[in-house]
């Protein structure tokens, strides 16, 4: 947008007067944040609100991306970027006397997801936006979001995140889109109308927050819910207080748990909740517009991210069956045609069921729905594929409801989030399903928001590939391929590795100022940053950490790699292992930063409260990316795309997306070892690892592993027992031991490497000219035209906008 330098800094000092009432200068980092981003968001108010009528008025197919979770970071840098305006922000606030770093500093980040999958949705909004695609968020505006992580004596200590303190100055209140939710009572049928009896009600109230693409392409609407006793019920003094607290509980807060589940009725609750506020939402709207509900597929297509909210498959077939008197026929192809499915896990322990006494209860009317889609499935298919398939892939199972099967059923399309994630999902995990209905099966490679990692987080690295490229990247991400001309250009090389040394300077900066540890900014940053699994192996890192503290130790003059250790990991609260892991990692890192053989030359640091503002600090100073999940475990992963985006070369498995990075760069561009999943595939089978054997064999490996129960470490009595006892005594279920050495390796290569700084740029630049790929924008598109059958807008050509400032 174009707006002069002079009229920002009025606009700014007149909408802080406005709502405080007060001088600009004299306001807290808070009241000058609060007040920018409400400025910024005025900005682009009129310009949402055409682009909303817009989309209606010109019938665009609209796409509605259903998660229970979303990952937005800071809003305030990224949206004054993709207004074109963040030079003008920044520039003007510092005439104005402001610190630019201490009002986004103050910006509170929205934590209403636990990790990679709400940090997707949120990449996909922008690109969405971005691209001009009409794609819009529906979740829940979860008043207290994921936990605020404290480190205290080396464990993890849980504080309650309480982002909407200050209010969110992105978000709008909109009372009069309010839908009521039913729960509970009794249902039936009268006829073919279903009669509700004592139903407990709860309005959901939506906040609206805008998405603002890239040079302002559209405004999209990611509208989360939030749950309100019902006006009527308020104001006639029918609300008990048992009912205000029921209600209050229900988008209170987030579960703190990724990669698993657990059968809580509220998430349940959570579940049908913003599932049917954003049904009844659309359907209320095309009401307005008088669109026929038999042309809904072509007008929007809804997506289940991951199982949660499959419920949006039943709410549909129930609005469509109950209030647009559709035949049952009619209204399932209708369903099927608009909804599509995506899978994010593997782990049988976060694949989600509900007790069907449960689900009848809470939901009667949806669950009646359900046993109906259960019956006919099986009555139509037995005949076609054999009992044996159909009872496999029913709904309905032993009294369980399972979403997965519920989601794939009512969907057209099915997808995984990388190659070998989506192959693992047709050939195994899902086989009878793909067997059953192959065309709904297909791959979508996850992606990222190049702008966010890379032009916001990282400006000077931008401006090299601009100076080098010029600037069709930067909305054509696959052109950052003709960075390669520069591989062997010295003067790009070393400037690549200013920019590099001086973002690490940065997070040393950081961890000074947070974990008081001076690190060393000419060692390698080694980087492991993601949530804490076991299936994700940090504990095999601190494994090799072990092992260099030990060969330190046994030989102090060795010429060795300096190399700092980072790590940034939540633990859910109930994941004792987990926990435990973190723990060891901080008493471990206590012993080695205090060592003086380790002086300077082995340092870990575990940075506390790893989120998604932390992510855009620590991503830009990697230079190895550590991605060691056991090969067929996890998913995707997105970190990996992003460090490598910055120019760190992967330390991984052939796991997720590592398998495509692995294919974009070649093996000389990056790091892999361990067990192919063919393998592990194998062992499993003949049930033929045994960690304890090897352990016993192995005079390394067991020097390492008694290190964790010997008191080599002090400290960790309990909890290195714990990890002990799940390497050894339960037999090393994610085969840490096994990729022990492999591991340690590909490490010892990486620091030899190292040593060769010519050789380590060229391999970073050609990682970030292989990355464009990766972006979240390709991603996108292929989702709108493989599965949302969407189109985007045709771009304006004009890149302002007519605000009334
Ligand atoms: O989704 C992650 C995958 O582990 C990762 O490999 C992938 O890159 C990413 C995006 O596709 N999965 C999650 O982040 N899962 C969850 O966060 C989750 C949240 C609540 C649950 C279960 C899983 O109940």
């Amino acid at each position: 947008m174009n707006i002069s330098k002079e009229q920002f800094k009025d606009d700014y000092q007149k909408a802080f007067t406005n709502m405080y009432a007060s001088t600009l200068e004299g306001g807290s980092s808070t009241q000058q944040y609060t007040a920018l981003g409400t400025l910024l968001r005025s900005y682009v108010a009129e310009y949402w609100r055409d682009e909303r009528e817009r989309y209606i008025k010109e019938g665009q197919k609209q796409v509605f991306y259903f998660s229970i979770e979303f990952l937005p970071g800071k809003f305030l840098e990224n949206n004054a970027n993709n207004m074109d305006i963040l030079d003008i922000v920044e520039e003007g606030c510092k005439e104005l006397g402001l610190d630019f770093d201490e009002i986004t500093a103050a910006e509170a980040e929205p934590a209403i997801g636990n990790g990679g999958l709400g940090r997707l949705a949120s990449c996909y909004m922008d690109a969405g936006a971005s691209l001009g695609y009409p794609l819009h968020g529906n979740g829940i505006r979860y008043r207290h979001g994921l936990f605020r992580q404290k480190i205290v004596d080396g464990y993890q200590a849980e504080l309650p995140d309480n982002w909407l303190r200050h209010r969110n100055a992105w978000e709008v209140r909109d009372h009069k889109s309010s839908v009521l939710v039913r729960f509970g009572g009794n249902v039936y049928l009268d006829g073919f109308h279903p009669v509700y009896e004592d139903t407990d009600d709860v309005v959901a109230v939506a906040y609206d927050i805008p998405m603002i693409g890239y040079h302002l392409s559209t405004v999209n609407t990611m509208r989360l819910w939030s749950a309100e006793v019902p006006p009527e019920e308020e104001e006639e003094g029918l609300a008990s207080k048992e009912k205000y607290e029921a209600v209050d509980e229900i988008t209170e807060f987030l579960y703190p748990d990724d990669s698993s589940y657990e059968g809580k009725l509220l998430r349940l609750k959570q579940e049908y909740f913003f599932v049917s506020a954003g049904i009844q939402t659309i359907m209320k709207s095309f009401k307005r517009y008088q669109i026929s509900p038999k042309d809904l597929s072509e007008k929007i297509a809804i997506h289940i991210n991951d199982t949660h909210p499959a419920l949006a498959i039943p709410e549909l077939m129930r609005i469509l069956l109950d209030e647009e008197k559709l035949t049952w026929d009619q209204a399932w192809e209708i369903t099927i045609n608009t909804c599509a499915y995506t899978n994010h896990t593997v782990l049988r322990e976060a694949m989600e069921t509900w007790r069907c006494d449960m689900v009848k209860k809470l939901i009667p009317r949806i669950y009646m729905i359900i046993e109906e889609i259960d019956r006919r499935y099986v009555e139509q298919n037995k005949p076609i594929y054999g009992d044996e398939l159909v009872q496999s892939t029913r709904p309905i199972q032993d009294d369980y409801l399972h979403m997965a099967h519920l989601a794939i059923i009512g969907s057209h399309s099915v997808n995984g989030v990388a190659g070998l994630h989506s192959k693992i999902l047709s050939e195994d995990v899902l086989r009878d399903f793909s067997e059953m209905t192959p065309h709904k099966f297909n791959n979508k490679t996850n992606g990222i928001s190049q702008r966010r990692y890379l032009h916001v987080a990282n400006p000077e690295l931008r401006e090299l590939i601009s100076e080098c490229i010029g600037e069709d990247w930067l909305t054509n991400p696959a052109s950052m391929k003709v960075l390669l001309a520069y591989q062997n250009d010295q003067s790009v090389l070393s400037k690549l590795a200013d920019i590099k040394h001086q973002n690490k300077e940065k997070l040393a900066q950081y961890i000074k100022e947070n974990n008081g540890i001076e690190v060393n900014t000419d060692a390698i940053f080694d980087v492991l940053i993601k949530r804490l699994h076991a299936y994700k192996r940090q504990h095999l890192q601190l494994l090799h950490i072990i092992h260099l503290y030990f060969y330190l130790k046994d030989n102090p003059q060795a010429d060795f790699q300096p190399r700092v250790f980072i790590f940034g990991a939540k633990a859910a609260p109930s994941y004792v292992f987990a926990k435990d892991v973190i723990k060891v990692i901080n008493e471990v890192a206590e012993t080695i930063n205090n060592d003086p053989d380790c002086k300077d030359k082995l340092q870990v640091v575990f940075i506390e409260n790893y989120g998604a503002a932390l992510a855009e600090l620590i991503i830009p100073a990697a230079e190895i990316s550590e991605q060691i999940s056991l090969a067929g475990k996890e998913a995707s992963g997105t970190g990996n795309m992003k460090m490598m985006l910055n120019g760190a070369l992967t330390m991984g498995t052939l796991d997720g997306a590592n398998v495509e990075i692995n294919s974009f760069v070649g093996d000389e561009n990056m790091f892999v070892f361990g067990l192919r999943k063919e393998e592990v595939d194998r062992y499993n089978e003949r049930a033929s690892y045994n960690s304890k054997d090897l352990y016993k064999s192995d005079a390394k490996i067991k020097r390492v592993v008694d290190s964790l129960v010997d008191g080599t470490f002090p400290r960790i009595q309990i909890e290195g027992q714990t990890i002990y006892d799940h390497l050894i005594t339960h037999n090393d279920e994610y085969y840490a031991l096994k990729d022990f050495h492999s591991f340690v390796e590909a490490q010892e290569k990486a620091a030899k490497l190292y040593k060769n700084k010519d050789e380590w740029n060229k391999k970073s630049l050609i990682n970030i000219a292989n990355s464009g790929p990766f972006s979240a924008d390709y991603a996108v598109q292929r989702y709108a035209s493989e599965i949302w059958i969407a189109q985007p807008k045709a771009m304006r050509t004009d890149k302002s906008i007519v605000t009334s400032h």
